[in-house]
């Protein structure tokens, strides 16, 4: 639930600093993207007597959380009576670091702000009513839905036990990826460009077939020219040391034919990205699999799916979650990106349309098995931008929506009615 809109009075101006407090927050735990999974993104402010006092990320895996960063670098005695905002509940369990809840306690915090629970069965709940039984006010709910979108890939891990895989795409008004000689350089326009790199910067690994592989010859490397948190960074240096991440590069190829194809060469000559994975299947052959593996690049050896269809896709995105990488972005082609919205496995979509017209057959999208209207695949468009020349057009699958509490996807007989009239639902 979305708290408190439609404040007035004193009360709203209270709500619209709390609410730029908490975008704060949010802004610093995204300076953790990339190098936190499988860990939330937390950022945490500390306000008293209507200043901020102490800011506090959680950055690496394994590190202090927001929560005890922000303690440990607060002025003495500034916290007493404070508020804390923080986009995650704090927890109250003992893992890699001390709970959280009992140190906010202990600090002499009166209030904390929060944006979601933390749907981790090891916390889920027990953090706010830790820090109610030792009498702080909690309140959750404040800029929930940035929250939730900020921490999808955890709260879809959480859930459903897999990474969440984002399909990136850049394609021609008509649906198209490549002109009929293959030429695909470039669709889109360098604005889009730019923002595909930041995504790189911001993700865990990227995916990709084959086929893009031996075709494209992508580095797959996060190569931004602009930092959006440049200011936020230059305050912690920690963080700007780490800038920008490099993503895992994970290419799907069920009998590690790279290996043999000698592109085992141009995987190790990449040297400023992030390390090499190749998911294969049991039938790999193991020589072509040691070519790869002495060459420093890791391979996973995943089950096949039936009828000679290659790696079984469910058990990969459940190998990059048990590797740590929840986070995942699919940049091509259009075989494995198709094969994973047949297989379910498709959380967001990220369309970009460039003004063009390619004709053709070379479309993104393969066949989905869909017969009949009725069968089709709806997914829910949460938001659509322009970018440079370009459109982006930003959406969920039913199970994402629900999940990060979007609205389900109108049917067309509601639509006839007016703007407005959707369905509802989460
Ligand atoms: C974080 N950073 O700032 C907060 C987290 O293994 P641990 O001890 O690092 O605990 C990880 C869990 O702690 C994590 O799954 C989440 O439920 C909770 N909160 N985690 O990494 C943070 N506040
Ligand atoms: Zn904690």
């Amino acid at each position: 639930m979305e708290r408190g809109a439609g404040g007035s009075g004193q009360g709203g101006s209270q709500f619209a600093l709390e609410q730029r407090w908490m975008r704060l927050a949010l802004r610093l735990a995204r300076l953790g993207c990339g190098r936190t999974h499988p860990n939330p993104r937390v950022g945490a402010v500390a306000v008293r007597d209507g200043e901020i006092v102490a800011r506090g990320v959680h950055l690496h895996f394994g590190g202090p959380h927001a929560e005890a960063a922000l303690i440990a670098g607060a002025p003495a005695g500034s916290l007493t009576g404070a508020t804390l905002i923080i986009n995650l509940e704090p927890c109250s369990h003992k893992g890699k670091t001390p709970p959280c809840a009992p140190a906010i306690v202990r600090a002499g915090f009166r209030r904390v702000v929060a944006a979601i629970e933390d749907p981790n069965p090891q916390v889920a709940g027990s953090g706010f009513a830790c820090l109610r039984a030792a009498g702080l006010q909690v309140e959750s709910g404040l800029l929930a839905r940035a929250a939730r979108t900020l921490n999808a890939p955890f709260l879809w891990h959480q859930a459903t036990g897999r990474a969440l895989l984002t399909a990136k795409i850049a394609s021609s008004l008509d649906g198209r990826l490549a002109a009929g000689d293959g030429s695909s350089r470039w669709i889109t326009g360098p604005h889009a460009r730019e923002r595909v790199a930041r995504w790189r910067a911001e993700c865990d690994a990227l995916l990709i077939g084959r086929g893009t592989l031996l075709t494209d010859r992508p580095r797959l490397t996060a190569r931004p020219r602009r930092d959006p948190l440049r200011a936020l960074r230059r305050e912690l240096p920690q963080a700007a040391a780490a800038w920008p991440h490099q993503p895992v590069r994970i290419v799907v190829d069920s009998r590690c034919r790279v290996a043999a194809e000698g592109v085992g060469d141009s995987l190790t000559v990449s040297p400023t990205g992030g390390p090499w994975v190749v998911a294969c299947g049991a039938r790999a052959p193991q020589a072509r699999i040691r070519a790869l593996e002495e060459r420093g690049i890791r391979c996973w050896r995943l089950p096949e799916a039936g009828g000679g269809a290659g790696v079984d896709l469910h058990a990969l995105a459940r190998r990059c979650a048990a590797e740590g990488l929840l986070d995942v972005v699919v940049e091509g082609g259009a075989t494995l990106t198709t094969a994973l919205f047949r297989a379910g496995l498709v959380g967001r979509l990220r369309l970009f349309l460039a003004g063009i017209l390619l004709g053709g057959a070379r479309s993104w999208c393969g066949d989905l098995g869909v017969t009949t209207l009725t069968g089709r695949l709806g997914l829910t468009i949460t938001r659509q931008e322009r970018v440079g020349p370009d459109i982006l057009i930003h959406a969920l699958s039913p199970q994402a929506a629900r999940l990060l509490g979007e609205e389900e996807p109108a049917l067309p007989e509601l639509e006839l009615r007016g703007e407005g009239s959707r369905r509802g639902g989460t």
